[in-house]
């Protein structure tokens, strides 16, 4: 299960701090920065991921900071930072994400199994700018709701999905930043395929990012070919740190 110990670590987290602690904060903190603009500019933008470990591949990088990190992703041209708050599999934090934001000013995603509206508040609070919203996690009313919440509170959600039934339902729900992700979450087996062969069902307009198993410039000019407006890099740039490593040219 993809899911496993996701909705017991969020009871904890809420009991601890209420809802509407949250939605204060979440009020005050500076509005989101709008990172579609940057998405659909010339060429391939990056995504640039802080992530200390993965479930497939286990402990991925030491990062005792990770706003130096996140320096030196927009130092090197990320158009946005990506940062895993999950701590079960990929050792996250919130923490990361606030030292993340205090960090750049450019766009940040909170990555994490998000499923309930609590989350996507969370998000916002800790200053993130967009959300990641998996479709396979999500009934339909769900995956609408939290997209409309997220845009709500200025927020933009990255819709990601798998297979071709997944995009269709992202794009029923008006996802307006779609991401494939390469990689299956029941096997963690990337296919690099799945990109060229999910992208034609996207709608013209919608703005697409090819996630997971980048390895370097080759796979960033493969789905620049393929047709991905960004990618979005994380083993590959934790092992290495400049993100200029990934921008082929
Ligand atoms: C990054 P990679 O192979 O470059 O480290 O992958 C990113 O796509 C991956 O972290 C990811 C992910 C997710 C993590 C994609 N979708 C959902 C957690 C949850």
């Amino acid at each position: 299960e993809i899911l496993l110990g996701v909705r017991e670590d969020l009871e904890r987290r809420e009991s601890a701090v209420p809802l509407k602690d949250v939605q204060r904060r979440a009020r005050s903190v500076p509005a989101a920065l709008d990172p579609l603009l940057a998405f659909r500019g010339d060429g391939i933008s990056i995504i640039a991921e802080v992530k200390r470990r993965s479930p497939s591949k286990g402990p991925l990088a030491d990062i005792p900071d990770p706003a130096v990190l996140a320096r030196a992703y927009a130092a090197g041209g990320a158009s946005a930072i990506s940062v895993l708050t999950e701590e079960r599999r990929f050792s996250g934090s919130l923490a990361d994400l606030d030292a993340v934001r205090a960090a750049v000013d450019i766009p940040v995603l909170r990555k994490d199994f998000i499923v309930t509206p609590y989350q996507v508040w969370e998000a916002r609070a800790h200053g993130a700018d967009l959300v990641l919203l998996m479709v396979v996690s999500l009934e339909q009313a769900e995956l609408v709701e939290l997209i409309k919440l997220s845009e709500e509170l200025g927020m933009t959600p990255l819709v990601e999905c798998h297979t071709e039934e997944e995009v269709r339902r992202a794009v029923a729900a008006d996802a307006r930043l779609l991401g494939i992700n390469a990689r299956d979450l029941t096997t963690l087996e990337v296919d690099r395929s799945v990109f060229p062969r999910l992208a034609p069902v996207v709608p013209p307009g919608v703005i697409t990012v090819a996630e997971s198993g980048v390895r370097g410039p080759e796979d960033v000019a493969y789905y620049r070919q393929t047709g991905a407006d960004v990618v979005l890099v994380g083993e590959a740039l934790v092992r290495d740190g400049d993100p200029r490593s990934a921008i082929a040219d």
